[in-house]
């Protein structure tokens, strides 16, 4: 166990979400005392309890409970977890809000008792992925994320702080348990023989091949060591598609609950990863050859742009700086510098969801193994073409070139 629980702590069921709800003063503008509520846990994460309440009389008064448990929820009991997160991602959340309203959630309260948050209930929204899998295409994405990132990560960082901020903000978001879960899942285990990596059979080779190449290997330590070391500004640290709502107008960014000070390319590669592997799952995925052309060049148009976006919603940060310390080319040189962390960082989040614990329904949900096969290799492909070539990119577009020449292994030619 981590610390202490509170003696208020019970985890809830969707039977005795009700008197919670009531309990709390901070909703009694959303529901009426002791109306009729329905409630339903649909925690299809990782890590928590996600319950959705809403009034049996009028569906649109409606609001997410996210609880956290002391253990990870995907393994059970055997794995203890800090309820720590839930305050991590509450104080997240509150500073995401202040800096990018438009793309946070609405959070009503932090319960520190129950380890619990209550927030707004995204209904017209799903998670991206979910989307990105039916080849759903969302046009305005790349501004929203762009925008987001650079909001998020610019204003947390040294840029922006004053150096006494800046060092108690880092030791507030310390978060050791779920930095350990990513450093040993992101950085560890899909580069060594270990019964955590449930991969399938069909990509042994390919796998075996990746896990003996001691160059990847160097270039995955450097990723490591960076992630670990350098506390650049105040991460999601999980920006996956899974952690993003979204409809054809909004986007929103949930789950930050593994936020910490790290590297900006951490959050900027996840998002960049998590488009390319829905890119290699539409090597088998969507029937018809012209949709399927077509989706590819908006996931490739996507990484453009939210770049782009990215570096341009920078601009106000760097105006703020002192241009005398910090000129012109050392401006350049640290925009080039988050991209090619952003194509290590990004490459390593690949791998691991193919080859270790907790992949992505982009690739494992594809059933016929042979098609799922021809995906993984693919995105392997790209993962290692993008950490090994990263000191090379000058440009988002070199990128995308280079992971586009890639090709899948599978099937193995003897
Ligand atoms: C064992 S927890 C696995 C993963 O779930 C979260 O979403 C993070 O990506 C973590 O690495
Ligand atoms: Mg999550």
């Amino acid at each position: 166990m981590f610390g202490d629980i509170s003696p208020q702590y019970h985890p809830l069921t969707p039977e005795t979400i009700a008197d919670y709800v009531f309990s709390r003063p901070e909703l009694t503008t959303v529901f009426h005392a002791g109306e009729a509520l329905e409630a339903e846990e649909v925690g299809d994460g990782n890590l928590n309890l996600v319950f959705k309440v809403r009034a049996k009389a009028d569906a649109k008064r409606t609001i997410v409970f996210k609880q956290a448990v002391p253990y990870l929820r995907l393994v059970g009991d055997s794995w203890p977890l800090p309820t720590d997160r839930a305050r991590i991602e509450a104080q997240a959340l509150e500073i995401e809000a202040r800096l990018c309203p438009e793309h946070t959630p609405k959070v009503y309260f932090y319960d520190p008792d129950m380890y619990l948050i209550a927030m707004q209930n995204l209904t017209d929204h799903i998670i991206m992925r979910k989307g990105l899998i039916k080849g759903i295409k969302y046009p305005l994405f790349a501004k929203h994320i762009g925008k987001f990132m650079a909001r998020t990560l610019g204003n947390t960082s040294d840029l922006v702080l004053d150096y006494r901020t800046k060092k108690l903000e880092v030791a507030r978001f310390i978060n050791p348990e779920l930095c350990k879960i990513t450093e040993d899942l992101v950085f560890t285990e899909p580069y060594r023989r270990t019964d955590r990596n449930p991969y399938h059979i069909e990509l042994e080779p390919q796998v075996l091949a990746l896990q003996a190449d001691e160059a990847l290997r160097v270039q995955v330590a450097q990723m490591k060591e960076k992630f670990m070391t350098q506390a650049q500004a105040l991460v999601h640290g999980d920006l996956h598609t899974g952690s993003i709502m979204i409809n054809q107008t909004e986007t929103y960014v949930i789950d930050p609950e593994f936020a910490f000070y790290a590297p900006m390319g951490f959050d900027i590669g996840a998002v960049i990863a998590n488009l390319f592997l829905s890119y290699a799952s539409h090597e088998v995925r969507l029937p018809d050859p012209e949709t399927r052309a077509d989706f590819r060049a908006y996931l490739l148009d996507s990484i453009r742009e939210l770049w782009h976006v990215f570096v341009a919603e920078f601009q106000p940060i760097w105006a703020q700086v002192d241009s005398i310390n910090m000129p012109r080319g050392y401006q350049e040189d640290y925009m080039l510098r988050l991209l090619q962390d952003s194509a290590g960082m990004g490459a390593c989040k690949m791998m691991r969801r193919i080859i270790g614990l907790a992949g992505v329904e982009d690739i494992r949900g594809i059933e016929d193994v042979h098609d799922r096969s021809i995906a993984a290799s693919l995105a392997l492909n790209i993962a290692q073409t993008l950490i090994m070539q990263r000191h090379d990119f000058k440009t988002i577009e070199e990128i995308i070139e280079a992971a586009t020449a890639c090709r899948p292994t599978y099937p193995w030619v003897s």
